[in-house]
C-alpha cells in the first residue's frame, strides 16, 4: 500500500495494530499491508491509561519505532491532538518528520477517554474542532492523510448528529471519516455508511461488532478496517499465562515448546543482516578477499 493510499483506497483495505517495534514487525511479516498507531494499545504497554496520560512526545517516539521495525504505511491514533489547534498541529507536524503516513483525529476534549471506558466522554465542538482540522490541513496536507474521527454515537448522541458533524469535517479538509461504534452489532456503523454515502472514504473500528463478516463492509463500500488492539490484547493472555506457570512451576520446562525460540526472535529482526554489514565493514579486508 503507497503511503497516500492509507484510508483512501477504493478497495476494502486493513490496518492492523501495533503499539511498538515489535509488534510493528510481526505485523508486517504476517502479510498487513498498513498499521494502526493505537493510542490504546501504546498507552498501554507504556502503563498508562488511555486517557492522555502518555505525553505526545512519548507518543511519537513510539511511532518512529513503528514505523522504522515494518517499513509500512502507519495510521497514527492522535487522540483529539492533545489540546486545541495549536497542540494538534504541533503534534501532527513531528509525526510527520517521524514518517507517519497519516493521523487520525478525534472530536473528543482534552483529555480523552478510551471509547469503551463507561463515563465522561464530552465532544469538542464542531467549530473549534473543524478549526483543529483545517490547522492540521494547512500544515501537513501534502504529507499526512487526515482522518476526522466521529464520537458522537459514542457519546450517546444519535445519527444526525455524527452526520452533521462528518459533513463539517470533510468541509475542513478531511480525507477520510472515522465512525466509532460500541455497540455489538455494526448497525450504527452500516445505516451511517448508507446515509454518507461515500461522500469520503469510511473508516470502521469492529473491536466490539466483531462477529460481522467482511464481505458486509465490502458491499457497503467501507474503505478501511481498523483492527484496534489485538496484539496487545493477545500480549497480556500470553505473557499472564507465562508468568503464572513459571511462578507455580519454579521452571520453564513445560512453557519452552509453547514460546517463540531466540532464533525466531533473531530472524525476525535480521541479526543475519548484522553478520554481513559487521563483514564488510570492520573486516573489509575478509569481504575482499572473497
Ligand atoms: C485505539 O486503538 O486507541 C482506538 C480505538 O482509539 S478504540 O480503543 O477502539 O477506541
Ligand atoms: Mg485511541
Amino acid at each position: 500500500m503507497l503511503r497516500a493510499e492509507i484510508c483512501c483506497r477504493r478497495e476494502l483495505s486493513f490496518l492492523m495494530e501495533a503499539h511498538d517495534g515489535l509488534s510493528a514487525a510481526i505485523a508486517e511479516r504476517a502479510g498487513f499491508k498498513g498499521l494502526w498507531a493505537s493510542g490504546l494499545s501504546i498507552a498501554c504497554s507504556l502503563g498508562y491509561r488511555d486517557a492522555n496520560e502518555a505525553s505526545w512526545s512519548q507518543l511519537v517516539d513510539v511511532v518512529e519505532r513503528i514505523v522504522e521495525s515494518s517499513g509500512l504505511p502507519v495510521l497514527v491514533d492522535g487522540d483529539g491532538g492533545f489540546g486545541n489547534f495549536n497542540n494538534a498541529r504541533l503534534v501532527t507536524r513531528s509525526l510527520r518528520q517521524r514518517g507517519a503516513a497519516g493521523v487520525a483525529l478525534e472530536d473528543s476534549c482534552f483529555p480523552k477517554m478510551n471509547s469503551f471506558v463507561g463515563h465522561r466522554h464530552p465532544l469538542a465542538d464542531i467549530d473549534e474542532f473543524s478549526g483543529r482540522l483545517r490547522a492540521v490541513k494547512d500544515t501537513v496536507a501534502d504529507d499526512l492523510i487526515l482522518v476526522a474521527r466521529i464520537e458522537a454515537l459514542i457519546a450517546g448522541h444519535e445519527m444526525d448528529e455524527a452526520l452533521s458533524r462528518a459533513h463539517a469535517y470533510a468541509d475542513a479538509g478531511a480525507d477520510a471519516i472515522l465512525i466509532h461504534s460500541r455497540r455489538s452489532t455494526a448497525d450504527e456503523v452500516l445505516s451511517f455508511a448508507r446515509a454518507w454515502q461515500n461522500r469520503l472514504p469510511v473508516v470502521i473500528v469492529p473491536t466490539k461488532y466483531y462477529l460481522t463478516p467482511i464481505s458486509v463492509y465490502r458491499k457497503a463500500s467501507i474503505s478501511t478496517v481498523i483492527w484496534a488492539n489485538q496484539s496487545m490484547r493477545a500480549a497480556i493472555a500470553a505473557m499472564r499465562q507465562v508468568c503464572g506457570r513459571i511462578i507455580a512451576e519454579e521452571s520453564t520446562a513445560s512453557i519452552e515448546p509453547h514460546i517463540a525460540t531466540l532464533e525466531e526472535v533473531f530472524e525476525l529482526f535480521k541479526y543475519d543482516e548484522l553478520a554481513r554489514a559487521e563483514t564488510r565493514y570492520l573486516r573489509p579486508d575478509a569481504e575482499l578477499r572473497k
